[in-house]
């Protein structure tokens, strides 16, 4: 299999890291010319940026971590650095912003990384924390796949004709799977210390005690969530937390984000294309009230984050935690559906070649899962670089998200990776799977 980045020199971390930051560029290219470029600076909804936005935000984060903090140069364009801070802007106000027009935002991101390659090559990756194992640069390029994961949910947002097209995943499910899967209960490790590119709050490596427990082999799917609708579901307090009960009626929803109801069907609008909602599909779009309601209808709950970690990475005969579910080797094709390559999950059971040591498919790529869990530090976390990363949001706000969706590049997912949103948020490529203790049984 592939090398694995754990234990790469020097020379293999820079060849990844001009690779990761390729990979990002030509999908940031993508996703900023299949439009006009007037449809660039057009806000297509209150929640997301101008896709323009993002683009100059990219090459600004780039110039500010690679070319000031790594190489020590000037700034390039000091006096738009506010205009790209995320946090001086909420993302509501950034159309009135004197943005730089698209064509002058493609040129500052390339003049960026025209300079940024070169820093590459000068650099010895090692040393300072920030350099060693070419940490910045790993982290830039996730930074990028981030946004692009971003500007993914602003073009599905987009109203109007599709403007991407993908294959559909291949359809790779094997019968036969048992509904869930017994986790045994135990110490075992979360976090990392080792992972050369891990961000901050995948740190550090730490042993936690998880007590057995039940979780569904596969993700919540479209049928399933179907069901819970049909019974009823949005409209009885009883399996809703009051807020999200609250939210429901105040928006009046009733059914995933880009669902709407048909005669006797459901259909859904997926990247400027309407279809009947797939019910073997993992279901996409829901808010963590929506899953924690759908649990406790099913008579069940959401894993905790530990639990998410443990039925991911635990490896029952080593004892060891695995980068990933199925072992320590980069994803590949055959593992996980990631990197934009096809617009949509793969049906439910689909990915075997990408099963966990215990049989838990689909924990990486497909949809997000929510987690019961708050966002939280480890226990000796420490922010770095910067503490707008994690730091700001922790606490009980958020809700963790785990295993990336089929929009995440595979450089910014890993058995250990962290993302976090608002309960409300429902745009986002957002799924859930369900838990039970098992010492109920
Ligand atoms: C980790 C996905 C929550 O998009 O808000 C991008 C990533 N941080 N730029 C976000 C991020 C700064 C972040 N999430
Ligand atoms: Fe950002």
């Amino acid at each position: 299999g592939a090398p694995s980045a754990a234990d790469a020199g020097p020379e293999a971390l820079r060849r990844r890291a001009l690779d990761a930051l390729t990979v990002a560029r030509e999908r940031t290219a993508l996703l900023t010319s299949c439009v006009e470029d007037g449809e660039l600076t057009a806000q297509h909804s209150p929640l997301m940026s101008p896709l323009v936005w993002d683009l100059a935000h990219i090459g600004n984060q780039e110039e500010q971590w690679l070319w000031r903090a790594v190489a020590g140069r000037e700034a390039l364009r000091p006096e738009i650095d506010t205009l790209y801070d995320a946090f001086e802007h909420p993302r509501a106000t950034r159309p009135s912003l004197p943005l730089l027009p698209p064509r002058e935002a493609r040129a500052y991101a390339a003049d960026v990384r025209t300079r940024v390659l070169d820093v590459l090559e000068a650099t010895a990756l090692e040393g300072r924390p920030l350099v060693a194992d070419g940490f910045a640069f790993g982290m830039v390029a996730q930074h990028e796949q981030q946004h692009d994961e971003t500007m993914l949910i602003t073009h599905q947002l987009r109203r109007g004709p599709a403007a991407l097209t993908a294959p559909p995943p291949p359809d790779s499910r094997t019968g036969g799977l048992p509904a869930e899967i017994l986790v045994p209960g135990g110490p075992f490790t979360m976090g990392t210390s080792d992972e050369p590119w891990a961000l901050d709050n995948e740190r550090p490596a730490h042993h936690r005690v998880v007590p057995p427990f039940h979780i569904d082999t596969v993700p919540v799917t479209n049928g399933a969530y179907q069901a819970f609708i049909a019974d009823g579901g949005y409209t009885d307090p009883r399996w809703w937390r009051p807020e999200g009960f609250e939210q429901i009626r105040k928006h009046g929803i009733a059914a995933p984000l880009f669902w709407h109801r048909d005669g006797g069907q459901w259909l859904r609008r997926r990247f400027g294309v309407t279809e009947p909602v797939p019910e073997e599909e993992p279901v996409l779009h829901v808010s963590w009230y929506e899953a924690d309601a759908y649990a406790r209808w099913a008579g069940r709950r959401l894993p905790t984050e530990a639990e998410w970690e443990k039925a991911a990475r635990h490896d029952p005969v080593s004892g060891r935690s695995r980068r990933y579910p199925w072992g320590d080797a980069e994803p590949g094709p055959r593992h996980a559906n990631l990197g934009q390559r096809h617009l949509r999950p793969a049906p439910a059971g689909s990915y075997p070649e990408g099963a966990s040591a215990l049989g838990v498919r689909q924990l990486i790529g497909d949809v997000w899962e929510w987690t019961a869990s708050d966002f939280l530090p480890y226990p000796g976390f420490r922010a770095f670089p910067y503490k707008e990363y994690s730091e700001v949001f922790f606490g009980p706000g958020h809700k963790v998200l785990r295993g990336g969706s089929f929009a995440v590049d595979p450089v910014a997912c890993r058995g250990t990776f962290r993302n976090w949103d608002l309960p409300v948020r429902r745009q986002i490529f957002s799924g859930f799977r369900t838990a039970r203790s098992a010492e109920l049984d």
